[in-house]
């Protein structure tokens, strides 16, 4: 792996005609069938709704997806995703098998309804199929809606090798553990041990208190200080979530030149809690983000509450500067570029998008501070183009295949969300 990119390094900001030129921004986590159930939750379930109960919602939704309405789904998602300025996506994909747990006559089919999706949007995929195998940390067994994210290790490696034959340019197979609740000791030293030494690891963790809590009274250690004893972490490994950490896990983190991928609309929506995003900093941690749940499909939005939460945090203002870089914007999307290669396996600065410089959020803009006017001003999107490999997918604001996209979205809900 080549060294990474300082978060010192300038932000390749280019005046172009009528716009600005930025480089395009990585997703780092995503599941896309949950797009198909944003604001579907915001109910109340329970006297506590939490996390758990959540969950309960996005599993009825998850056991409705076969490959055909995953792919419908996964293109409306991808078109909002370029539309709104990101050029690539790690898909944290675990909805496999058939929903009674059976696989597929082609075991690979929602992964390939995954890439179909992807390369017809045009979107860069890195695929990481997920290691699902126990419903807790203490090993119990899945629960019936568990049963299609379940694999063996045998089974799983299968699926990774018919998958990694397939890459190229826009696409990349890594490997993702869902999480320590999800993935018994052995099972991820055989799998991380099997994988190819450049293969990418992603894996949830720390995400809510009660996991710890959990982790703690079963492993006697908390999740990050487990991972961290327990596996070689090193650039490759993107820790999505990271949020409860104490300062040795902190330390640890930044030390093994991890990236964290950070979700702020989702972690808000989900009452997760806030990654300690400053102290990071401090240690010269990598981290990235990711729109998850899809709650909110935007950059600019994400970027925005990243700072945000620290802001009221704190009660103090500009949180995310750095020796002789005052400006948040573009010490944002610096941080963002710093991890793009390590975490998605792709280089950063191939892909672009163009901000549309008679945009009004942008008036009277300069290279010195139109970052800053993009991300804290505004709700319009002020993106005219967006570039990936090459080839211009979105002009005027639109993705080429928005229409037929979405009419076929649309169709696939109604089958989704029938008797819900
Ligand atoms: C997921 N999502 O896998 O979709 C998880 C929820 C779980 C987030 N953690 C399920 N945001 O962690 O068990
Ligand atoms: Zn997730």
């Amino acid at each position: 792996m080549s060294p990474p990119p300082s978060a010192d390094a300038p932000v390749h900001v280019a005046e172009v005609e009528g716009g600005w030129r930025l480089p395009g921004i990585p997703n780092l986590h995503s599941h896309a069938f949950q797009r198909a159930m944003a604001g579907m939750a915001e109910r109340q379930s329970h006297p506590r709704d939490s996390f758990w109960t959540w969950r309960e919602t996005m599993y009825r939704v998850a056991a409705r997806f076969d490959p055909d309405t995953l792919h419908a789904v996964a293109c409306q998602l991808y078109v909002e995703m370029l539309e709104a300025g990101y050029t690539s996506v790690c898909e944290f994909h675990y909805l496999h098998h058939a929903p009674d747990g059976r696989p597929y006559d082609d075991p690979a089919a929602m992964s390939q309804a995954l890439v179909a999706a992807a390369r017809e949007t045009g979107i860069r995929l890195t695929l990481l199929p997920v290691l699902y195998m126990t419903g807790g940390v203490d090993g119990r067994p899945l629960a019936e809606r568990q049963k299609r994210f379940g694999h063996d290790v045998d089974g799983y490696l299968r699926l990774l090798g018919t998958l990694q034959a397939a890459q190229d340019d826009t696409l990349r197979v890594g490997c993702a553990l869902h999480s320590l609740r999800a993935v018994p000791p052995d099972a991820m030293r055989a799998v991380l041990a099997a994988l190819p030494a450049d293969a990418r690891v992603h894996i949830h963790i720390a995400e809510q208190v009660g996991e710890v809590q959990d982790c703690l009274a079963i492993r006697d250690r908390r999740p990050v200080e487990w991972l961290l004893q327990n596996a070689e972490v090193d650039r490759r490994w993107t820790l999505v979530h990271a949020t409860h950490l104490n300062d040795w896990e902190l330390a640890g983190i930044a030390q093994r030149g991890a990236t964290v991928a950070i979700c702020p609309t989702t972690e808000a929506n989900l009452g997760d809690g806030l990654f300690r995003l400053r102290d990071h900093l401090d240690a010269g941690g990598a981290w990235g983000i990711g729109s998850d749940s899809h709650i909110s499909v935007s950059p600019v939005e994400e970027l925005r509450w990243l700072e945000y939460g620290q802001r009221l945090l704190t009660r103090r203002r500009n949180i995310v500067v750095s020796p002789g870089s005052p400006s948040v914007g573009e010490n944002l999307l610096r941080g963002v570029q710093a991890s793009t290669a390590d975490a998605t396996g792709f280089e950063a600065g191939g892909d672009a998008l163009v901000l549309d410089a008679g945009s009004p959020v942008l008036a009277g803009a300069t290279a010195a501070d139109v970052v800053d006017r993009w991300i804290f001003s505004g709700n319009r999107s002020a993106i005219r183009e967006v570039e990936v490999a090459g080839r211009t997918l979105v002009s005027e604001g639109r993705h080429a295949s928005r229409d037929v996209v979405r009419s076929r979205y649309r169709d696939a809900v109604a089958v989704l969300l029938r008797d819900l």
